[in-house]
């Protein structure tokens, strides 16, 4: 059986390539979302790659991930730093999670340095830039192979 990742990402990621390159690069979403489907075929998983600005469908993403998906990578965006319904609804996910940023909060203002979804997650990813989409892939093939 084939396994099936879902790959979300949060507010303001559509916005990538557009402003912030010295942050974020310069790769749209489209070009992020083009990269992960194509190395998802290599690696013979199921891929969903979406993005909301909306905290409650980030949470019906994550809710319906359960029994669907083997494995989830979140990059919630500014949601990372306030959202504690995205943390109860990955607490409420039983398969392997992962947190995954462009940049690395950690080093960035102290408003980004607290995770609620680092507290929700089996591993992290940050500050590789969009390579760490495809990073996170493999780091997550291993773990649900
Ligand atoms: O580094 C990351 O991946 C972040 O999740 C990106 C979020 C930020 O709030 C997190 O602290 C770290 C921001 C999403 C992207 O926002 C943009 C804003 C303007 C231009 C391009 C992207």
């Amino acid at each position: 059986m084939s396994k099936t990742i879902f790959l979300l990402n949060g507010p303001n990621l559509n916005l990538l390539g557009f402003r912030e390159p010295e942050i974020y690069g310069h790769d749209t979403l489209g070009d992020v979302e083009a990269r992960c489907m194509a190395h998802a075929e290599t690696l013979g998983v199921t891929l969903e790659f979406r993005q909301s600005n909306h905290e409650g469908v980030l949470v019906d993403w994550i809710q319906e991930a359960r029994g669907k998906a083997d494995a989830i990578i979140l990059n919630a965006g500014a949601y990372t730093h306030t959202s504690i319904a995205i943390h109860d609804a990955l607490k409420a996910y039983d398969g392997y999670k992962m947190e995954l940023h462009i940049s690395d909060p950690k080093q960035r203002e102290a408003f980004r340095h607290i995770s609620y979804v680092e507290l929700a997650s089996d591993g992290l990813i940050a500050g590789r830039g969009v390579d760490g989409y495809i990073m996170a892939l493999d780091a997550v093939m291993e773990k649900i192979a």
